[in-house]
């Protein structure tokens, strides 16, 4: 496997990891039996709403601080579950929850960030699964200025990241230049 970062973390990318059938099987159930919201963050001081809307399910209690707010996991479904088998296999980790993330169309985004909570711990492994329209997944490093690389998340892909990744490297889904379909992204954490 060859990571797509030159330095300072690991990246690996798997674009035909679904078929197009279970795919679009996946896509309609979790679009379907997941409790999508439209959640507020704090953003220098003030509560804005996020431009897309998600859900946190997972196999602990705990709750999990994200961007500012406190998300309670709602349980795996049999459709999660199927999925994280699948990329656990891969990964060689075992994932404790995800965070679903519903792109409605090509104004939904989500901003600069690195997954660095340290309830993730040091170096977190964290699978990211996409479903539905393709769009362009951007990460760029902290300190080297213009050291940057993008590439788009197609229907039915795996994407991986580990090592020292969340450290050094910030990553973002821009809003789209034209127009597209809803996209749901999976990412797997493990929280300890
Ligand atoms: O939608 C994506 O591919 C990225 C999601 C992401 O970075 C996150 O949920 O932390
Ligand atoms: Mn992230």
């Amino acid at each position: 496997m060859i990571s797509l970062l030159p330095q300072d973390g690991e990246v690996y990318y798997f674009s035909d990891f679904f078929t197009p059938e279970e795919s679009i099987h996946y896509f309609y159930k979790l679009l379907h039996e997941i409790e999508w919201k439209q959640e507020p963050i704090k953003l220098f001081g003030k509560e804005i709403m996020q431009p897309r809307l998600t859900a946190w399910h997972g196999d602990t209690q705990k709750s999990y601080s994200y961007s500012g707010i406190t998300m309670n996991p709602f349980p795996w479904t049999e459709t999660l579950l199927n999925i994280k088998l699948k990329i656990e296999a891969v990964a060689e980790v075992s994932f404790t929850s995800a965070l679903l993330n519903l792109y409605r169309d090509e104004k939904d985004s989500m901003g600069w960030h690195k997954d660095d909570e340290k309830e993730l711990g040091t170096n977190p492994v964290i699978g990211s699964v996409s479903l539905g329209a393709t769009r362009t997944f951007v990460l760029k490093h902290i300190r080297d200025n213009g050291l940057k690389t993008s590439l788009d998340l197609v229907n039915g892909s795996f994407l991986l990241m580990k090592g020292e990744t969340q450290q050094h490297w910030l990553h973002s889904i821009p809003k789209n230049s034209t127009p597209v379909g809803p996209r749901i992204n999976l990412t797997f954490r493990i929280l300890i």
